[in-house]
């Protein structure tokens, strides 16, 4: 078919960010190809980039403003169907009532009674407003987003070692690595692009690949050493490399004297923390552990990448820390090919998070609490002589808002383009605070579990019906691009919360800051002058060179593909003394396995996206993975019905053993609403970082009570399903 025209974009999925040609014929997507001279893929996509922006185009995309028929009452709020419990409305009626509700509950109960939820799928413009509206017209620093559910371990930790959070290594050196460890990360199916030039590492420059993980991802394939250790005993795993790193003296005295601090205090708090001791933690052998800290220190460069294994846990803070000893150890930071690399999960996690998507700072880490950050944006946005003031107090994390509805805190929520009844731990409690709102706006482009609770959804315009920027995992700034007209009167986000923001103005009787953008490209200049980072970043610079990796001051520098080549934002990095220790809910003789919970390949989180896509042929329910000796144990075999319960509630979905999970261990994908792994999760936080633990829970096994209906595609052999390898036995 030939195309009347081709748009350059950005892939709506991952933190990859791979460049997309998107071909359009009468105004559809029909084909998806990657320009092979473009960074960051060079031509590569995975199966979503290629196949799974169909949903684009979907019918049951949002087409008009919905307003609730009937008033909600805290308490008593309850889902809504369409057409039912919905009515069409003008954008100027629901835009209207939206102002009006969170305008009472600010007049009735003040600022800190509204909360928001940013979104790492929409642009860093739509996000950059959003934050505006939230902090300089309601006042209030009760922002996040998923960000908080995903890397929270990550950023506190390496905030607390180095004073950065983001990746300090760029994509461009993948193929070059000489050494690298992978751990927590599934990276063949949840960064594909990124798995595969590491897997050109390995094969073709004959890097030394170490994967630390419970579970048999693809990767374990491609690894000189594969250390299979216990969910949950990562601390104790990455003390022991370290202690072996000291004991025998391979670590870099000339990095640590330079540019560290606390190494003393650090190494004597090694001593008993020996491989023995740690095999009977972790189960992974001692002589395995001695090999793999005698290969990290010995490399001439050195990288480690990881991704939720590490961060989504009651430590997940320590997890993190334990990282950055060792990078810190050894110097293998601060170079190409060496750094701390947490793999950032949607594809625009980063952004949102510059774009201050977070309760605690403003454009790119500046923190709310410093007066002079604030007052820079407050005469910006204020001007010179006005008495307004932007508050200095952290706001609520999306964890602390859910029990922050429960106790009466919190009355309003805005959320733009999340699930949280889908990706929140405890769903049942998390619902339970939903249903106690007095007032929920939603802004999406499908219904989903969370915004059929709203009193107005306002429907939003998906990545190719819009222009903007996302920023990638690497810190790549590229441009989103508008291919196709959005369905119905749905718009892009950034035009919604221009019109929500001057009613609220009006409803509060505020002098209104102003919300007259003809284009994205003005709101970027604006958040461009408010954020030093962004200074040398600008939309004609983003058009010739097809991405910057920030940070970028100025118009001429080259931008910053690695990190910390000379110092740390804080210094000198820190080493931290973690003794192991686990907060968790740990399996017993009620509730016998660990749970684990992630991600397959076809599917996005809550499925919103990837279930109206083709991608849903290929792997249309949820699989419980056991290992063989469990299920022979307990007499079951592929394809069995399985009730699973944990204390806070059951699902039942089908049985898939394979000895890609360990034994002790089930692992359940939790994007299908039908058998929703968050309902048995727990909700219990890192006490720093405030991240759930995704990743160990107790759960039992039955033979399920009743077999569900069957659904279209579930006849498909579960063996056949794509990305399912049973690669025990390779290694
Ligand atoms: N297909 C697809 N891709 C995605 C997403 C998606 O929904 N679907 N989501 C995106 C997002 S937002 C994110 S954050 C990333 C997440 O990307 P990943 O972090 O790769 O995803 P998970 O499936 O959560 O896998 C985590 C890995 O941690 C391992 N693990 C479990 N417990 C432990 C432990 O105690 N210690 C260690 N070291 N490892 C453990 C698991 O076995 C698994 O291999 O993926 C992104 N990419
Ligand atoms: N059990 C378990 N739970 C988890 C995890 C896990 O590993 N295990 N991982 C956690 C992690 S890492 C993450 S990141 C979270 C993700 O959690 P969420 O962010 O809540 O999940 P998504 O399904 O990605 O939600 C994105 C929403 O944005 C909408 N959307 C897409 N594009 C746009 C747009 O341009 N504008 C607007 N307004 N909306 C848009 C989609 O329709 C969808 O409803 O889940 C967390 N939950
Ligand atoms: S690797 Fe990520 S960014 Fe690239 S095509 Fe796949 S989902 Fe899209
Ligand atoms: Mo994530």
């Amino acid at each position: 078919m030939q195309a009347d025209k081709v748009v350059r974009s950005t892939c709506p999925y991952c933190g990859v960010g791979c460049q997309v040609a998107l071909h359009i014929k009468d105004d559809r997507i029909f084909r998806i190809e990657a320009p092979v001279e473009a960074a960051p893929n060079y031509g590569r996509l995975c199966v979503k980039g290629r196949f799974g922006a169909d949903y684009v185009h979907h019918p049951n995309r949002l087409r008009l403003p919905l307003v609730r028929r009937r008033p909600q009452r805290p308490g008593r709020r309850t889902p809504a169907r369409f057409p039912d419990d919905w009515r069409e409305a003008t954008w100027d009626e629901a835009l209207n009532f939206a102002a009006q509700g969170l305008a009472r509950i600010h007049r009735a109960a003040g600022p800190q009674a509204i909360t928001a939820n940013a979104c790492a799928k929409a642009t860093n413009e739509d996000n950059y407003l959003h934050q505006k509206l939230m902090r300089g017209v309601l006042g209030t620093n009760n922002v996040d987003h998923c960000a908080r559910l995903c890397h929270a371990g990550s950023v506190t930790g390496l905030q607390l070692a180095l004073g950065s959070s983001a990746m300090s290594n760029s994509i461009a050196e993948m193929p070059d690595l000489d050494c690298f460890i992978v751990t927590g990360s599934n990276t063949t199916e949840t960064h594909p692009v990124i798995s595969t030039f590491l897997k050109q590492a390995v094969t073709r420059n004959g890097a030394n690949l170490i994967v630390i993980d419970p579970r048999q991802t693809e990767m374990t394939r491609f690894a000189r050493l594969w250390l299979r250790h216990k969910p949950g005993t990562d601390v104790a795993l990455f003390n022991a490399l370290a202690h072996v790193i000291v004991t025998e003296k391979l670590y870099n005295n000339a990095f640590i004297a330079g540019r560290t601090a606390g190494f003393a205090e650090y190494a004597a708090s090694l001593e008993l923390k020996t491989p023995e001791w740690a095999e009977i933690i972790t189960g992974a052998p001692a002589d395995d552990i001695r090999r793999a800290a005698r290969m990290v220190a010995t490399a001439r460069r050195a990288a480690i990448y990881w991704g939720m294994g590490i961060s989504q846990s009651t430590h997940g803070t320590d997890n993190t820390l334990t990282l950055t000893n060792l990078a810190l150890l050894t110097g293998h930071i601060g170079r190409p090919g060496t750094g701390l690399n947490p793999l950032r999960g949607q594809n625009n996690v980063q952004g949102c998070s510059d774009a201050w998507g977070l309760p605690n700072v403003l454009t790119a880490y500046q923190p709310v609490a410093g007066a002079a950050v604030r007052a820079k944006f407050e005469r910006d946005w204020f001007g010179p002589d006005d008495d307004r003031r932007l508050p200095a107090q952290a706001g609520l994390t999306t964890t602390e808002m859910v029990d922050g509805i429960l106790s009466g805190i919190v009355k309003g929520w805005y959320v733009m383009g999340e699930n949280p009844l889908m990706s929140e731990p405890n769903l049942r409690h998390a619902q339970h605070a939903v249903e106690h709102l007095e007032f929920f706006v939603a802004q999406d482009i499908f219904f989903n579990e969370t915004n059929v609770y709203a009193d107005v959804i306002l429907p939003a315009a998906a990545f190719a019906e819009k222009e903007g920027t996302f920023t990638n995992t690497d810190r790549r700034v590229q441009r989103v691009r508008k291919a196709v007209a959005a369905p119905g009167q749905a718009r892009a986000d950034w035009q919604i919360i221009c019109g929500l923001a001057v009613r609220i103005e009006a409803e509060l009787n505020r002098p209104t800051l102003g919300w007259q953008y003809a284009r994205p490209a003005e709101i970027w200049e604006e958040m461009r002058r408010l954020t030093p980072d962004f200074g040398g970043i600008n939309y004609d610079r983003l058009e010739r060179e097809g991405g910057v990796h920030w940070p970028c001051p100025t118009a001429d520098h080259p931008g910053t593909p690695y990190l910390f080549a000379d110092s740390f934002p804080a210094g000198r990095g820190k080493f931290f003394a973690v003794e192991f220790n686990t907060a968790s809910e740990l399996p017993d003789a009620d509730y016998p396995f660990i749970l684990s919970t992630g991600r397959v390949l076809y599917h996005w989180h809550g499925g919103t996206m990837t279930r109206p896509s083709a991608l849903n042929e290929i792997w249309p329910e949820a699989t419980v993975e056991l290992h063989p000796r469990d299920a022979a144990r307990l007499n079951l075999t592929t394809g069995d019905w399985l009730d699973l319960s944990s204390r806070r509630g059951t699902i039942t979905a089908r049985l898939l053993v394979t000895g890609r999970s360990p034994e002790g261990t089930v692992f359940i994908p939790f994007h299908f609403a039908e058998a929703a792994a968050n309902i048995l999760t727990d909700n219990r936080l890192d006490r720093r970082a405030k991240i759930p633990d995704y990743k160990v829970c107790g759960v039992k096994i039955e033979k399920a009570a009743v077999i569900p209906a069957a659904r279209p595609g579930a006849e498909i052999p579960l063996e056949d399903r794509g990305a399912i390898k049973d690669v025990s036995g390779l290694k």
